[in-house]
């Protein structure tokens, strides 16, 4: 996945590279620097003493010594001072300059802690957005693994207005029952369902669509044909919507890019999955990919809340009001809400999966 949120200390990230919120002596301090400066060794120091300090807004490269990386990517970034002192500028400028140097350097992977965000006092929702925005940017052009780490929960934080907004949205959803009641037909989420009989369903069964593949398909065929056949002027044949129901996933997947005039690669990345990935699905038709992975491509195609079940539903998958992990998603969707780095941010705050691979 080309951008990761993780949780985590930033000394113990494998990658070729760790970006560090130093100062502009480089000679290291307080926060992520002293725990860099410390993980690494006195070897970190003694080469950071050789590079002459560095200007705000500007990156320096050294060794990783005995860090898990290649590389540190020292960068400065600013402090705090009210935001009308080009601090937006600087701060985007360390996230630029730091992915030049990573490129440059060869690297495949890099982790960036949330510059400015500790001791420099940048307002933490701000910083955050600086860094997605900066990262994200960065790799509709380039071919980089990129983690956003962040150390605490506290340090992590979406406007408190989407905050509450997602948290109003999961309680008047959520379904709190250690048992799901699966009835005759099917459910308002179009939750497959075993005809003349009542069932119950773990939360974990919920996550996966079980219906026996010929009353799927009666079903499925029915509802899609009297959503796609007026009476007038059909738009598809029911020939055609008949071979859609045999369409695997990643057939689906393929059409879908193709109806919504994107190329593959527009929608990859706007998946947030890896190419290496989108080749294995683009090349197995039988490819089963993730939950994660299905629902980013739905988000990536803007697909509505029913056109996201019928794809997932190709992959086996269904959306839930047991899981919070589904609400989020369908909050997304009915908002028009097509970024999956936001979601991503969003489900992060609220400790669930990310979206991509
Ligand atoms: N791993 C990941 N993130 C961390 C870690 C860690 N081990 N430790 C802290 N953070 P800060 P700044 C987070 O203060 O605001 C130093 O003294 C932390 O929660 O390290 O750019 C330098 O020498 C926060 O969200 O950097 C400079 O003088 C983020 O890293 C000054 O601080 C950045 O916090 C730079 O201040």
């Amino acid at each position: 996945m080309p951008f990761q949120i993780i949780r985590n200390d930033i000394t113990k990230v494998e990658c070729d590279a760790v970006v560090n919120a130093a100062n502009s002596t480089l000679l290291g301090g307080g926060g992520v620097d002293g725990a860099i400066h410390r993980a690494a060794g006195k070897g970190l120091l003694l080469e950071c003493m050789q590079l002459g300090g560095c200007k705000t807004g500007q990156a320096k490269i050294t060794g990783g010594y005995k860090l898990p990386c290649k590389y540190v990517i020292h960068t400065v970034g600013p402090k705090w001072r009210g935001g009308t002192n080009g601090e937006q500028e600087l701060l985007e400028s360390c996230y630029r300059e730091s992915l030049r140097l990573a490129l440059e350097h060869g690297c495949k992977s890099v982790a960036f802690p949330l510059i400015s965000s500790g001791v420099y006092g940048y307002p933490k929702d701000q910083a955050l957005k600086v860094a997605v925005d900066c990262i994200t940017g960065f790799l509709i052009e380039h071919d980089m693994l990129v983690y956003l780490v962040v150390f605490d929960k506290s340090a992590f934080q979406i406007s408190e207005k989407l905050f509450k907004d997602i948290a109003t949205f999961i309680d008047d959803k959520y379904v709190d029952t250690n048992f799901f009641f699966r009835r005759t037909g099917r459910d308002e989420w179009g939750e497959s369902t075993v005809l003349g009989s009542t069932e119950i369903l773990s939360p974990e069964e919920t996550d996966r669509a079980i219906l026996p593949p010929e009353q799927f398909q009666e079903d499925t065929v029915a509802e899609s044909a009297k959503e796609s056949l007026p009476m007038q002027a059909p738009a598809i044949s029911l020939e055609d919507v008949l071979k859609r129901e045999d369409e695997s996933f990643s057939q689906a997947l393929l059409r879908k890019i193709d109806e919504k005039g994107m190329s593959d690669s527009e929608c990859y990345k706007k998946a947030n999955v890896d190419r290496k990935l989108f080749s294995k699905i683009r090349g197995d038709v039988h490819y089963h990919p993730s939950k994660t992975t299905a629902i980013a491509f739905a988000i990536a195609l803007e697909l509505s809340l029913d056109e996201t079940k019928d794809l997932l539903l190709k992959a086996g998958f269904a959306l839930s009001h047991s899981s919070k992990f589904d609400i989020i998603i369908e909050y997304f969707i009915t908002n028009g809400n097509y970024n999956v780095f936001e979601i991503n941010e969003a489900l992060f705050a609220f400790d669930q999966a990310l979206l991509g691979v």
